[in-house]
């Protein structure tokens, strides 16, 4: 038997000398979230698009595919608080109900706030190195919007809704950012992104902790041009003409332009998971592919066979794809139709990273059994909500999904009622025959408005 006092040193021995953090710091998986910006569901390949995206396709041939996967809104920054935060954007403090705009004098003073509690924060508390390449879009004004004001340890990209890929600017002003400054580069943005991307897993072979990637590609979203002329910015396209001879078959040009930008984010994508496969880190991380929202058939996308669009609440807008790989504990080659959404992220994450989200209210649920073991996450409720944005020429939408039914109401005020399961191409709008389901989810939508606007964190 030990003598007390050996046994009080054995204890502080495994306490301070052998701390429990850094085994578990060794067991911890890493993840690794490629995020791209306005690539509809028939942009990548293995959904069924024309456009090749070999590299992606190989993640669902190593993964499992999403069919029911939404976004948590429709707009870049209201898709990416929700995912960050795991929390609706309703619940967002500043109401980020549509897209931060770059040049804009009131938006200088909007973003995501300091109370706000990202995934990137909680990750980097409990030992977790992360990053955030590319885009940001949650804030542009004051250091307390950057990346690194919410839980990222780095920062390389640009803070607006786009980027002149061969610039680095907004139109002509300076965008791309080393944590807090402002530095020039050269290149093609697609590429700076995989290259820092690249850089930062090569790092991580003698990196103790594990970490956390946000990798935000700004493609195939259009870019953010200059007209001398009028002396302002402009969007336009910006393929390289190499990629563009690589989908030269595809007849309509602004398609043909938005497919020549895809590959080239297929490239980068490609050269990502070698790079993690090369450092030795593939096998302990869990890497989630998904868009931040469907695509613009006015900049070259597409979400067919789905109704509806970027910046509207019709399947188009929000169905996103989706897949996640992790060799060993995601069987590969498996598809889902669970319905599934960008929240279920957070805590998904945090399940794997054995941290307690007690205390946080969080609006999605943990998919670990779904990853790992293909159980049902039952029936869900989802809800949507668009604010009126001047500049854009938008309006307000709410969407809800309660099971398979779906209630919309657009920018005009128009009502429609779908059930998913026999019309998920929503042609068959019930409204006229479905007046008691209408009551409902009309009431339900109600609640939630004032549910989530009265939760804002003050
Ligand atoms: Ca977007």
């Amino acid at each position: 038997m030990l003598h007390s006092h050996n046994r009080i040193y054995l204890i502080l021995f495994f306490i301070f000398v052998f701390p429990a953090n850094l085994l578990q710091a060794a067991e911890r998986p890493n993840f690794l979230i490629i995020f791209t910006d306005d690539q509809g569901i028939n942009d990548v390949g293995c959904y069924g698009s024309e456009i090749p995206t070999p590299n992606i396709d190989q993640l669902a041939k190593e993964g499992l595919l999403f069919r029911q996967y939404y976004s948590a809104s429709s707009i870049c920054t209201p898709s990416r608080f929700g995912i960050l935060t795991g929390r609706n954007p309703s619940r967002s403090q500043d109401q980020l109900l549509g897209a931060l705009m770059f040049m804009s004098q009131v938006d200088k003073n909007r973003g995501i706030q300091p109370g706000e509690t990202t995934i990137a924060e909680v990750l980097q508390q409990n030992g977790y190195q992360t990053a955030l390449i590319g885009k940001w879009h949650l804030g542009h004004g004051a250091k307390t919007f950057l990346p690194t004001s919410h839980g990222f340890d780095l920062f390389r990209g640009h803070t607006g809704g786009c980027i002149d890929y061969f610039t680095m600017t907004y139109g002509n002003i300076p965008d791309w950012y080393h944590n807090q400054r402002t530095v020039s580069e050269n290149g093609y943005a697609t590429d700076l992104i995989t290259e820092e991307a690249e850089h930062f897993l090569k790092s991580q072979q003698t990196e103790e902790k594990p970490f956390f990637l946000f990798l935000s590609y700004n493609a195939p979203h259009f870019g953010k041009g200059w007209s001398p002329g009028d002396q302002r910015p402009i969007n336009i396209m910006q393929p390289r003409g190499s990629d563009l001879k690589r989908v030269g078959n595809i007849q309509d040009k602004v398609r043909r332009e938005f497919a020549a930008m895809t590959v080239a984010l297929d490239d980068g994508i490609g050269r990502v998971m070698t790079s993690l496969k090369n450092n030795g880190l593939d096998e302990n991380t869990l890497v989630i592919f998904m868009t931040d929202h469907g695509g613009s058939y006015v900049y070259g996308g597409s979400n067919q066979p789905f109704r509806g669009a970027k910046a509207s609440l019709f399947e188009g807008g929000i169905r996103v794809p989706c897949i996640m790989r992790w060799p060993g504990k995601i069987q590969a080659a498996t598809e889902t139709s669970e319905v599934t959404w960008a929240l279920d992220l957070f805590p998904s994450i945090c399940h794997f990273a054995n941290i307690n989200t007690d205390g946080l209210t969080l609006d999605g649920l943990n998919l670990s059994d779904l990853l790992t073991q293909k159980t049902s996450v039952g029936t869900r409720e989802f809800f949507w909500q668009l604010g009126p944005h001047k500049e854009l020429k938008r309006g307000r939408w709410t969407a809800l999904r309660q099971g398979d039914w779906k209630y919309i109401q657009n920018e005009e005020g128009e009502e429609f009622i779908f059930d998913l399961k026999s019309d998920p191409y929503e042609k068959q709008n019930q409204i006229t025959n479905q007046t008691g389901k209408l009551n409902i989810l009309q009431k339900r939508r109600d609640e939630l408005v004032n549910e989530l606007s009265s939760s804002i964190k003050k």
